[in-house]
């Protein structure tokens, strides 16, 4: 006992108190050391000035990354390019416990598709939701190409809510892109398939029976949901629709989607035929589709509409004859189409052409109204003419993909794959400002907000398809790398290469750090992927464990550092179900649930209620425990679930494990808890001394000091009708437990004066 107390004295005094002054025979490196001895530029410590964030700052822009075939969303900053989050989609993410608690399972549930789990994805394209053109940081859409879905993320606590299960395509590429006030996710498809998901058609019916299309997915902004009644589709060719955007200003009401293999061409080289790339590649030019879905949607709610598989899809011959779908050719295997912020044009590349194409909307408009096209294709869509389309041409490089831009008028960047190059260029003028090298074959690229009504610039994203030679050596699959390139002056900076190491991340998001604000903590009993009451929450006090037949039932709760129950008792055969609420609120203080051989792992944050369930199938002893490092005593966090033979009975009724105590260490616990009252007491005063009250952050922790400390009634009463009784063993525990809460109370007050300490805290008036 007394090396108990000795250690507890010592822990609180090194973090608030100990002072240390360490003799060294060497001496400090200067700049210049530095840089000669890392071998380091002038121009390399600039960029490292402009990326590096000190200990305690921020990041001025978030990025929201796909994940690639992890189907997962990466979240980092920048400039510092840090990670500070994986969040789970369509895969499981056993820290986040997604996939593996009740509600997290039912998320994932509903991208089944064919009654099939699907765990994993192939996210291409995240999207953040936009209020009149502009980012409001409240929502993030994310695709997933190999199985045609589309999830809905919440960022107020970055968790995914819902996921959607195309219900015509196959395949899907070209989302998600969202309306201007996000009334619609836009998502096309990519490689064309029978839109009937019931019967099999020959590759040589493909001219008649495959299609493509477009959906435009309804989002219900209050509900945070898709509504997939109020949905739709619009049909088209099949012609690999690829990416798409939506019109936004003047061409608010259209979007436009680019295609490749108008040639429809269907492969076969195992019959002598010539491979896909080249019969895909033959023609000059492909086609963009400029879709009117402000009338297509008005014509669906008109019931004019055909239900395929229970969905809405406007017919080709319905947009014909209504004018909904126009095409205009565009080089050669184009990629990307981007609308300029003012909503005046269409960037389209031709991978295979060196020039971009910029489409007048104003232009198509005209040619529209005039009834000007040129030809029609073989499903008798109306064809404009390219050069009546048509803004400008210019020229930038080999293998153009992808545009964005700038907060500067008139100023776009498009990546260069071939040329592993960035091209910064005028649209307005068409002509080429400047060009950057990056590291091998650059994908997307991506500037602050560079995809809404108000980008902001200053930096650029490179997303480069490899790695080679750039970073450590980890085998033949190599990271991805993310470059970070400074575009505030006329010539553009590179300054950090990223390695990325979770899939093959196609498109990412950034948005001003400061439009983000998620909650530290929900309201307590929440299910968060329903965002509705849990129905297994309770409060403090209420925790109950209940058998019904062969169903066990527990409403449990966690705060530091125990869980209640710390036994379940249960029969072979049993079901398990296991509520559980995290009762704190103090921020960061989640909790982890384990319980071992069952495969069972919850993330519980404060606030949050979650369910696991699973079949107590094997007779045995099955510790469960907290994952998460809590708190001092995060170790102890822990219980028996005990699962006995049918039937069984115990032998034996007194607990024989264990320590007994006596008078004189209860004694020595009373001591240790006056000697830990001092150091609380002083770390108050500190703490009151000042102008605390000034800072939000430490007035949390003081609240949650407090809540701590008023336990202690409880257990001192405990303690002393124990102590009355002489029954030395509850007297002496009961005090440890009042100890207990004095060290994660004493724990927040050191952390509140470090905190203080380091951010200027003044004298107290
Ligand atoms: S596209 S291959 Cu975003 Cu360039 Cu998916
Ligand atoms: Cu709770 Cu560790």
């Amino acid at each position: 006992m007394k090396f108990r107390t000795k250690q507890a004295a010592s822990m609180l005094l090194a973090a608030g108190f100990g002072c240390a002054a360490v003799g060294s025979a060497y001496a400090a490196e200067s700049l210049q050391d530095v840089m000669k001895r890392r071998n380091l530029s002038q121009q390399d410590l600039l960029a490292a000035s402009k990326t590096y964030v000190p200990t305690g700052k921020r990041d001025e822009f978030v990025a929201f990354s796909s994940g690639g075939q992890s189907g997962q969303v990466i979240v980092y900053g920048i400039p510092s390019m840090r990670i500070l989050k994986y969040i789970g989609v369509f895969t499981p993410e056993p820290w986040q416990g997604y996939g593996f608690d009740e509600s997290s399972k039912a998320v994932l549930a509903q991208g089944k598709i064919d009654g099939k789990d699907i765990t994993w994805g192939d996210t291409h394209h995240p999207a953040m939701s936009e209020t009149q053109g502009q980012y409001d940081g409240q929502f993030l859409f994310i695709n997933d190409k190999a199985n045609p879905r589309l999830a809905v993320i919440d960022l107020r606590d970055f968790e995914t809510k819902q996921i959607v299960v195309n219900p015509i395509y196959k395949s899907e590429h070209g989302g998600a892109f969202v309306t201007p006030n996000t009334e619609y996710v836009i998502e096309a498809a990519q490689y064309a398939t029978p839109l009937e998901n019931k019967k099999f058609y020959p590759l040589e019916e493909f001219n008649e029976k495959y299609r493509g299309g477009v959906t435009y997915w309804k989002f219900d902004r209050k509900e945070g949901r898709i509504d997939p009644k109020k949905s739709f589709s619009v049909e088209l060719p099949p012609y690999s629709q690829d990416l798409s955007d939506a019109g936004k200003g003047p061409s608010d009401g259209w979007s436009f989607t680019n295609s490749f293999c108008t040639e429809r061409y269907v492969g076969g080289i195992e019959k002598g035929r010539p491979p896909y790339e080249a019969g895909c590649s033959a023609k000059d030019t492909d086609y963009m589709h400029v879709i009117n879905w402000k009338k297509a949607a008005e014509l669906v709610a008109a019931g004019r509409a055909k239900k395929i598989n229970g969905h809405d899809v406007l017919m080709l011959d319905t947009s014909i004859k209504e004018g909904v779908v126009f095409l205009v050719p565009e080089p050669k295997s184009p990629h990307g189409v981007d609308v300029t912020p003012d909503g005046k044009f269409i960037t389209v590349s031709g991978k295979l052409d060196t020039h971009v194409s910029v489409y007048s909307f104003e232009k198509i408009q005209a040619a529209i109204k005039a009834g000007k096209f040129e030809s029609k294709d073989p499903y008798g869509l109306p064809v404009i003419n390219m050069k009546d389309a048509l803004h400008t041409q210019v020229q930038l490089g080999l293998g153009p993909l992808h545009t964005q831009y700038d907060a500067k008028p008139c100023v776009a960047y498009t990546s260069l794959y071939v040329d592993s190059q960035v091209a910064k260029w005028n649209y307005c003028e068409g002509k080429v400002l400047d060009k950057i090298s990056v590291h091998y074959n650059i994908g997307h690229l991506m500037t602050m907000e560079g995809d809404s009504m108000d980008p902001k610039g200053r930096y650029l994203v490179a997303l480069n398809k490899l790695s080679i030679d750039r970073f450590a050596p980890v085998g033949p699959l190599h990271p991805q790398n993310h470059q970070l390139i400074d575009i505030s002056d006329d010539k553009m900076q590179l300054l950090y290469d990223m390695p990325l190491p979770l899939g093959e991340p196609h498109y990412v998001v950034a948005i001003e750090a400061s439009k983000l604000k998620p909650g530290v903590r929900y309201k307590v009993g929440t299910d968060s992927r329903t965002d509705k009451k849990h129905a297994g929450a309770v409060r403090a006090g209420e925790e109950k464990t209940v058998r019904t037949g062969n169903k066990v039932e527990v409403f449990g709760t966690l705060i530091r550092s125990h869980i209640t129950p710390e036994t379940i008792e249960a029969e072979v055969g049993d079901e398990i179900i296991i509520n559980l609420t995290n009762l704190e609120r103090a921020q960061d203080e989640t909790h982890g649930f384990a319980v071992s051989t069952y495969n069972v792992h919850a993330s519980i944050e404060p606030g949050k209620t979650v369910q696991v369930k699973f079949k107590a199938d094997k007779e045995g002893v099955y510790p469960y425990y907290c994952t998460e490092f809590c708190s001092a005593l995060h170790l102890e966090m822990q219980g028996y679930l005990l699962v006995k033979p049918k039937g069984w009975k115990p032998t034996k009724t007194a607990m024989s494990a264990g320590t007994n105590y006596s008078e004189a260490d209860y004694k020595a616990q009373l001591k240790k808890v006056v000697d830990t009252q001092a150091v609380i007491d002083s770390v108050v005063g500190y703490i009151t001394g000042v102008n605390y009250k000034d800072f939000p952050d430490v007035v949390a922790m003081m609240d949650d000091a407090v809540d701590q400390l008023g336990k202690i009634k409880d257990a001192k009463a405990k303690a002393d009708e124990a102590a009355g009784k002489k029954d030395w063993n509850n007297a002496t525990l009961w005090t440890e437990q009042i100890w207990q809460y004095q060290v994660k109370a004493a724990d927040l007050g050191l952390r509140a004066k470090t905190y203080l300490e380091q951010n200027g805290a003044k004298k107290a008036k």
